[in-house]
């Protein structure tokens, strides 16, 4: 067989189950950092429960990954895990999820082990979204979801710190409402409402347009360019003001 007809013949089995996302549907993807519970705490000594460290190379990762050659238009991190929306355009590998999923996850993979300077590794999937709303809720939930893992992060560490073991610490907090894990955090002298965002509500990054001045070389005259500068924000505004910032974002 001719290496041509060879090459058509087996391209088949490779594109076979090539899944694309239908046009008009939203994209957004969420990486995940992959057996990070025994990275952060076993492999490496980062601080628990929140490391800047460690939020430093989440951050550097995102950035990363709204530069990788993707039309990026909002990313978010928290925790272990980035989410990344598409331009609602966004047309790359015609909009195929395996590259989609296996270059983001490679792209992160990448980046982070070599901030880390050890082998890390990260998952990818897609979720195809009909309308703006439910890209909303998408943003809300993971919002919420870093806001929940929070509380119980500083509640279980903090019970940690105190000498619980891991199950004490886990059965103490099992079944408490939310008020009393806050009251459980102001006996040891800490205000809930008062930690930073980034640890209880995330990170969030999207593009600014900006005046720069440079020279026009032939007339050597002072000119602005417009350029678009990823902006990161440490201090995402709460419910319906982050609700407002996700659509604004949509809607440019
Ligand atoms: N020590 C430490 N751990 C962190 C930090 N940020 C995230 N993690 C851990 O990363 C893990 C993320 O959870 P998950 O993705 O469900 O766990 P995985 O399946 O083991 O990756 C949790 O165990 C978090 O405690 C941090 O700043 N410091
Ligand atoms: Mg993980």
């Amino acid at each position: 067989m001719k290496f041509d007809d060879l090459d058509k013949k087996m391209r088949v089995y490779e594109t076979a189950q090539d899944i694309c996302i239908v046009p008009e549907m939203y994209i957004v993807a969420r990486i995940d950092g992959r057996g990070f519970t025994k990275l952060t705490k076993e492999k490496y000594d980062f601080e628990a429960p929140f490391d800047p460290k460690f939020r430093d190379y989440m951050v550097e990762t995102t950035k990363h990954l709204m530069n990788c050659g993707f039309n990026v238009i909002y990313g978010y991190t928290q925790s272990d895990e980035i989410s990344l929306l598409f331009h609602y355009n966004e047309n790359s590998f015609g909009r195929k999820i395996r590259k989609f999923d296996s270059i983001l996850a490679g792209e992160a993979s990448a980046k982070f082990s070599t901030l880390l300077g050890g082998v890390a590794a990260f998952d990818c999937r897609i979720s195809a979204f009909p309308n703006k709303n439910l890209v909303i809720d998408y943003f809300r939930w993971r919002n919420e979801d870093a806001h929940r893992n929070s509380l119980n992060a500083h509640c279980y560490w903090t019970l940690r710190k105190d000498g619980f073991n891991k199950r004490e610490a886990t059965k103490r907090i099992e079944k408490i409402s939310i008020s009393d894990k806050n009251e459980l955090l102001f006996s040891y002298g800490i205000n809930f409402n008062g930690l930073p965002s980034w640890q209880k509500r995330g990170i969030g990054f999207y593009w600014k347009e900006t005046d720069k001045e440079s020279f026009n070389p032939k007339t050597g005259e002072k000119v602005i360019a417009k350029r678009n500068t990823l902006y990161i924000n440490y201090e995402l505004p709460l419910k319906e003001g982050y609700y407002d910032l996700i659509l604004s974002i949509l809607s440019k």
